[in-house]
């Protein structure tokens, strides 16, 4: 059995759809949820996707992914401009790691324009709505090694 792609978001991502949707969009986190699952599917793969705004709870998924997870996706929202806690943990795996936003945050405020989190990503998929989803799907699929079968 190979292990699924576990694809985790951080603070305020429960709001998408309703949060500044010029910005982010209409479709809902759910949405999210069923493109990543139906692209994964495509892939052989199954998907582990969850949300929280607690810097600790996402560390402790991260954590699990030790083990459990053939790859990461991860949307770390704000924390990935402040969370030297979440580079630690992400620095402690051993799998393809995509780190994907909706939104392009190169070409927004400055306060957006570094992230912890790219220094232990594999690479990085931004600003294509919620097609970064589905492109970081694609791009650990072709990554991940573990059995499919
Ligand atoms: C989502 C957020 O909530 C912001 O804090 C980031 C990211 C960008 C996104 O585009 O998905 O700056």
């Amino acid at each position: 059995m190979s292990k699924p792609i576990y694809v985790l978001n951080g603070p305020n991502l429960n709001l998408l759809g309703a949060r500044e949707p010029e910005i982010y969009g209409r479709a809902s986190l759910e949405d999210v949820r069923g493109l990543c699952e139906r692209r994964a599917q495509a892939h052989g793969r199954t998907v582990v996707f969850r949300q929280s705004n607690a810097e600790g709870e996402l560390i402790g998924w991260i954590q699990e992914c030790r083990g459990e997870a053939a790859a990461l996706i991860i949307n770390p929202a704000a924390y990935g401009h402040t969370s030297i806690a979440i580079l630690d943990a992400l620095r402690a795996l051993d799998m393809p790691i995509v780190e994907c936003h909706l939104s392009n945050p190169a070409a927004r405020e400055e306060f957006r324009r570094s992230s912890y989190v790219s220094l232990a990503a594999t690479g990085v998929i931004s600003g294509f709505g919620v097609a970064s989803y589905e492109l970081a799907v694609d791009a650990v699929c072709a990554l991940a090694v573990d059995s499919r079968s």
